[in-house]
């Protein structure tokens, strides 16, 4: 009894389905249930090493991203003090502001060939293999989040690293081929710089940024100082706007 208790309660410990429930009722309040099945047929019954990313396609279906035009963010390399910002400030939603983003953010999940069941451990680590569960999610995630983006868009990218726009991020490699110019007026880089400046706004992967967006879409480039960003966190008199 006490070994079947002692399993069932470690067992109960790791499920994500009363976490991915509770977040998401917490957000949303509605359809819970709905979303959790469309979010497990993308990935239970499968080898964890063959989950593509279109098998998300019927999840963001039935969990899509609204179009805040001028109000979203994305990052890179800067995870941080970006959601340290949009925690304390209600100015810009990142994609681990939204419904999907925020239920599923530091989860680990996976299924397994011949089971039904979705399991926390044992699953592939983000580069084991490409098609694993959840860096297919995210990638899928921010390829819908992006075509949703509108208006003016922020990127927040690291001045501390001499290649801030890495062509394997999936700020490079997805999300900055889905802003669509019909959508995205400008595409306005905020370099974050502490006291160790590696690159500035000539940094050349920058010029390959502004190179591939999307033609009709404005490029701009300003360097911040991460104290500033913290301090206009802090303050809740800051208007969105006249942080930097
Ligand atoms: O714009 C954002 C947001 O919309 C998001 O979905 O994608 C953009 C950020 O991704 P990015 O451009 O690849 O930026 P990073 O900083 O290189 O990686 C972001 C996150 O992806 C990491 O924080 C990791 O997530 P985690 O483990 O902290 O929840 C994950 N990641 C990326 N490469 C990884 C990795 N995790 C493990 N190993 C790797 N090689």
């Amino acid at each position: 009894l006490s070994l079947g208790l002692g399993l069932g309660l470690r067992r109960e410990k790791h499920q994500i389905k009363p976490v991915f429930l509770s977040r998401c009722e917490k957000f949303s309040g509605n359809n819970c249930q709905k979303i959790w099945d469309a979010f497990q047929q993308a990935y239970v019954n499968q080898d964890p090493c063959k989950v593509p990313v279109e098998a998300y396609d019927p999840l963001i279906a039935a969990a899509p991203f609204k179009s805040e035009c001028n109000r979203m963010l994305f990052w890179s390399k800067t995870k941080d003090v970006v959601h340290d910002f949009t925690e304390k400030k209600d100015c810009f939603i990142t994609l681990e502001d939204t419904l999907l983003g925020s239920v599923l953010d530091g989860l680990t999940w996976c299924g397994k060939e011949g089971s039904s069941d979705t399991f926390t451990t044992g699953c592939p680590g983000w580069t084991d293999c490409e098609n694993n569960p959840v860096r297919s999610f995210w990638n899928r995630a921010s390829a819908a989040f992006a075509e949703a983006a509108c208006g003016a868009v922020t990127v927040m990218l690291n001045g501390s690293i001499a290649t801030p726009f890495h062509p394997a991020s999936i700020f490079a490699s997805i999300e900055v081929k889905k802003l669509n110019a019909t959508r995205a007026k400008n595409l306005n880089v905020v370099l974050v710089t502490d006291e160790h400046i590696v690159a500035n706004c000539t940094n050349p992967s920058l010029k390959d940024l502004k190179k591939e967006l999307d033609k009709g879409i404005k490029y701009n480039c300003e360097e911040v100082p991460q104290s500033q960003i913290e301090a206009c966190a802090s303050n809740p008199m800051a208007p969105c706007g006249t942080c930097w």
